[in-house]
């Protein structure tokens, strides 16, 4: 009974925290949620599987390190709050990552509608966010390992990524030319005067 509902705030919680994305054409989760009771292991896998996390739903212990790992062919991240992976994870890339305080860390992928989950740490009461946390540092596989393939099904195509690139020159340009300007109002006039 108490589960349910906790469950079902978890789902809230999570469609709270999915973003806005790219959606692949058809792309999505569709998927039925499922559940990990990973509770005395020590480790747990939460799988990219048709642009769904697989579990949905996984339960751990404070400190247990859940890895999760993209099996599609295409990119997914993993959007949580003030903890994740927001740059994109290719096939067969793993992200890593220790909750060391109770809660329920909901978490995302930007680019697919209803791809969301969540990690519940022990009762999961607490913040949820990212001031409990140990992350490993992400190390994409070798090339000889992994062959990545972005197809036309999903992922983000190479316009979209030529227009994020674009937007964010524009952008870095913006903030660099902000920067100059309030750098030299901060200057003392008589500094800026020819000697
Ligand atoms: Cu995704």
């Amino acid at each position: 009974m108490r589960r349910g509902m906790l469950l079902g705030a978890i789902v809230v919680l999570a469609a709270v925290v999915g973003m806005p994305g790219v959606a692949s054409a058809g792309g999505g989760c569709h998927g039925d949620v499922t559940e990990n009771d990973a509770t005395g292991r020590e480790d747990a896998t939460v799988e990219m599987v048709d642009a769904c996390f697989t579990a949905t739903v996984t339960t751990v212990d404070p400190g247990t390190p859940v890895t999760f790992v993209n099996m599609d062919e295409f990119v997914h991240n993993v959007g949580g709050n003030q903890w994740g992976h927001f740059d994109d994870l290719h096939e067969a890339d793993t992200y890593r990552v220790s909750f060391d305080e109770a809660g329920t860390y909901a978490f995302a992928c930007s680019y697919h509608p209803g791809m969301t989950g969540a990690i519940v740490v022990g009762d999961g009461k607490g913040a949820g966010n990212g001031a409990g946390i140990s992350v490993e540092p992400f190390e994409a596989p070798g090339p000889e390992t992994v062959t990545r393939v972005v197809t036309a099904s999903g992922g983000v195509s190479p316009a979209s990524v030529a227009v994020a690139a674009i937007i964010g020159g524009l952008l870095g340009a913006a903030i660099t030319v902000g920067l100059t300007r309030s750098t030299s109002r901060k200057v003392p006039a008589r500094l800026r005067e020819p000697i």
